[in-house]
C-alpha cells in the first residue's frame, strides 16, 4: 500500500479478516497472507515482490539505478522477516516477562539497521537512500509504525539508543504515503488485536491512555 500511495497509483483496497479468511482470499493467496495485489487477472503476493513490480511498472523509479546499490537495497529488504519477527514478539508477548525479553532482544535488529543507515547512506537522509522514499523504507516502515503504537503504551525508549533509526522512524511516520497506508481505524484495530490476542500490552492500553 505504501508504494501504491507513494506512486499515486489508482487502486481499490479490500481488507481481509485474517481471523476468518474468506474462501476467495485463500484461493488467491498461496500462503493465506496479506498483502496480495490483483492486476487484471494476475495475482501477486509477498510485499517485496509486489513493491518491485510496482516500481518497475510505474514511474518514478524508487529503487536505485545503480545495480550495486540496488542489490544492497534488495539485500536489506530481505532482512525484513527477521526484523518484523523481532517486533512481532514485542507486540504479541503474553506476559511481562515475555515483553521484557522481546524488548531486550530488539537492539540486535536495531543495531543492524543503525549500521546500515550509517554505512549505506552517505547522506543525511531522511530516508534510507536519502531524500527520496525507497523500497527499503516501505519494507521497514510497517513495523516501526506499529512499534510507535506500542511505545505509546510501554514507553520503553528503546529507539533512543539508535539515533539514526529513531530519526528514520520519525521521518517515515511523518510521510503521507505511510500514514495513509493503513485503514482510518488502524489505531483502534491494532489495540483491539492486542486485546483479542490476550497480549500483555493489551492489558496496559487503558492505563496508558489515562496517564496521557
Ligand atoms: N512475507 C510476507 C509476510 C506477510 C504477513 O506476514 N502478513 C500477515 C499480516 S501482516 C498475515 O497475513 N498474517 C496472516 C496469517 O499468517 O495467517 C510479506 O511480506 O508479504
Amino acid at each position: 500500500m505504501i508504494l501504491l500511495r507513494a506512486k499515486d497509483i489508482d487502486f481499490e483496497v479490500t481488507y481481509v479478516n485474517l481471523q476468518e479468511k474468506p474462501d476467495w482470499f485463500l484461493e488467491i493467496s498461496p500462503h493465506g497472507k496479506v498483502p496480495v495485489l490483483k492486476v487484471d487477472d494476475e495475482v501477486l503476493f509477498e510485499s517485496n515482490a509486489i513493491a518491485e513490480f510496482l516500481d518497475e511498472m510505474v514511474e518514478p523509479r524508487l529503487h536505485p539505478e545503480n545495480p550495486i546499490k540496488r542489490a544492497r537495497n534488495r539485500a536489506w529488504t530481505d532482512y525484513t522477516p527477521t526484523w518484523s519477527s523481532a517486533f512481532g514478539k514485542v507486540n504479541y508477548a503474553k506476559t511481562k516477562e515475555d515483553l521484557d525479553a522481546a524488548l531486550e532482544a530488539l537492539p540486535v535488529v536495531l543495531a543492524k539497521l543503525e549500521g546500515a543507515l550509517e554505512a549505506e547512506r552517505g547522506n543525511d537522509g531522511p530516508f534510507f537512500n536519502g531524500e527520496k522514499l525507497c523500497l527499503v523504507d516501505a519494507a521497514f516502515a510497517p513495523s516501526l509504525q506499529r512499534f510507535a503504537m506500542i511505545e505509546n503504551i510501554v514507553h520503553s525508549g528503546t529507539l533512543d539508543s539508535f539515533p539514526k533509526v529513531k530519526a528514520w522512524s520519525d521521518a517515515l511516520l511523518a510521510e503521507d504515503a505511510i500514514i495513509n497506508s493503513v485503514a482510518e481505524d488502524f489505531g483502534d484495530a491494532f489495540n483491539a488485536a492486542l486485546k483479542r490476542r490476550e497480549t500483555y500490552c493489551g492489558t496496559l492500553i487503558e492505563t496508558a491512555a489515562a496517564a496521557e
